[in-house]
């Protein structure tokens, strides 16, 4: 948790972004696997950790823009609890150390909601993404469970996207943390990449990591000889020798921020002739793609260079012919890299995915395209200074979209599907970095964990 000063001042500037009413921010809910008392490990919503900081369950944040007051509604701690939990700071307590000195028990919620809409005020919420939430929603406003969706605030969501897109000291400090971790992680699994070992014995070293230093992934860890299968959470396959080993992982600091960092790996430590020729490639494409980072460039433009690279690339050694300019216009690149650059990260991995992408990563200047492989760029409109994205170019032989593109002759103008066909075995590669757009341009976060071919077979096992 930050000092109190950093949460009234988040507050206080959404108070400023919204043009009147009552912003109420839902905390999540323990959430059972099995039966009730057994609930997977507790996330706080991050929206609410953002202006609310407290990390534990049952709370609702609100921030009422016409009395410049802010109100945190939540249970006192009975004895019961303090059996279970040990001792528990009150709730006071906990509303003073985020610096709300209102507190009130979270059964007056509801006349204090329903004060507000008598009065005419209007109610901003974001959109729920547990169906719990839907359900508190829909009986604190009257609205029906189906429809909670279509009354979620615009206003709220752009609001606290402009907030939470620009990243404080603090929140940079609390990356740097899970990057430290990360880099652990990747030490780890490079170290166990050899034949006859198991993906989940890697994974499982990368969790043990996470869990040694009191955190969390910040998702489901993909370790897969199978990189060509993009969220891929299988991890029982047996290494083999000479196979690409695809790691995308990352841990969560313990006050919530991500890591996202991919690397890919010769199992055996010695990359072939023909994979050497396509990392290069993925690697020449981050590096640049890096390397433009800046504010005001457009990510999407960021996106295009690195798809450019790939097409140039792919063309000298014939797996793409004519004009890779032309081609990434088309979309022909998709086949090979059909996904976007990266994504903006902080206290969710795929940062406010939840509050709609488009408003995350478009706005007026730059609509979404629906191009296979451009449609699924989340990020694409100018950078700013201390926006944070993951820049994760890729390059994967996906044997059923080749096949079926093939059989649909698309792009062949740009595309030798017989040179392709070679490497249908292939695989996958995707490298990915943490980027800070600074004033000037931008800072990798974290330590460097190898990427480059020699410093990546220097680390991966060899027997
Ligand atoms: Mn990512």
């Amino acid at each position: 948790m930050f000092n109190p000063e950093i949460y009234q001042q988040r507050r206080q500037k959404l108070k400023e972004l919204l043009p009147g009413g009552v912003a109420i921010f839902l905390g999540n809910e323990e959430s059972p696997m099995n039966y009730p008392a057994n609930p997977y490990p507790f996330r706080q919503d991050s929206s609410f950790l953002y202006f609310f900081g407290l990390d534990t369950p049952s709370l609702v944040g609100l921030v009422d823009v016409d009395e410049g007051q802010d109100i945190i509604f939540g249970h006192e701690v009975s004895v019961e609890d303090i059996i279970w939990m040990g001792d528990l700071p009150s709730l006071k307590e906990r509303g003073q150390s985020v610096g709300v000195n209102t507190t009130r028990p979270l059964a007056e919620l509801p006349t204090f909601i329903g004060k507000a809409i008598k009065a005419g005020r209007k109610i901003h919420f974001l959109p729920p993404y547990r169906a719990e939430t839907t359900q508190k929603i829909s009986e604190l406003l009257g609205i029906q469970p189906s429809f909670v969706k279509q009354y979620v605030s615009a206003e709220l969501i752009r609001a606290v996207v402009a907030l939470r897109s620009v990243k404080g000291p603090e929140e940079i400090a609390e990356m740097e943390k899970a990057h430290e971790i990360t880099y652990r992680m990747y030490q780890a699994a490079m170290a166990l990449a050899r034949p006859g070992r198991y993906e989940r014995e890697l994974a499982g070293q990368m969790e043990g990591i996470c869990a040694e230093a009191g955190c969390l992934p910040a998702f489901p860890i993909i370790l897969t000889i199978n990189g060509q299968i993009l969220h891929n959470h299988y991890h029982g396959n047996q290494l083999i020798e000479n196979r690409l080993l695809v790691m995308d992982a990352g841990a969560e600091s313990p006050a919530h921020y991500a890591a996202d960092i991919t690397r890919t790996v010769p199992v055996g430590g010695k990359f072939t002739e023909r994979q050497k020729e396509i990392y290069s490639i993925v690697l020449q494409a981050q590096e640049e793609a890096i390397a433009a980072m800046r504010p005001g460039i457009y990510f999407r433009d960021v996106h295009f260079r690195a798809a450019r690279i790939i097409a140039e690339g792919l063309k000298s050694l014939g797996l793409m012919k004519g004009s890779p300019e032309e081609a990434v216009q088309a979309g022909a690149h998709a086949l090979f890299f059909p996904h976007g650059l990266g994504h903006m990260i902080g206290l969710d991995v795929h940062d406010m995915e939840g509050l709609g992408e488009d408003f995350v990563g478009y706005d007026e200047t730059v609509k979404r395209s629906d191009q296979f492989g451009l449609a699924y760029l989340r990020m694409a409109k100018k950078l700013e200074p201390n926006y944070v994205l993951t820049v994760e170019p890729g390059i994967y032989f996906i044997p059923a979209l080749i096949e079926q593109w093939e059989k649909e002759r698309k792009h062949q103008d740009f595309i030798d599907y017989d040179r392709v066909k070679e490497y249908l075995d292939f695989g996958g590669i995707r490298i990915e970095d943490d980027v800070l757009v600074t004033e000037s341009g931008h800072r990798v976060l974290g330590k460097s964990i190898p990427k480059k071919i020699e410093e990546v077979e220097a680390v991966t096992a060899t027997k």
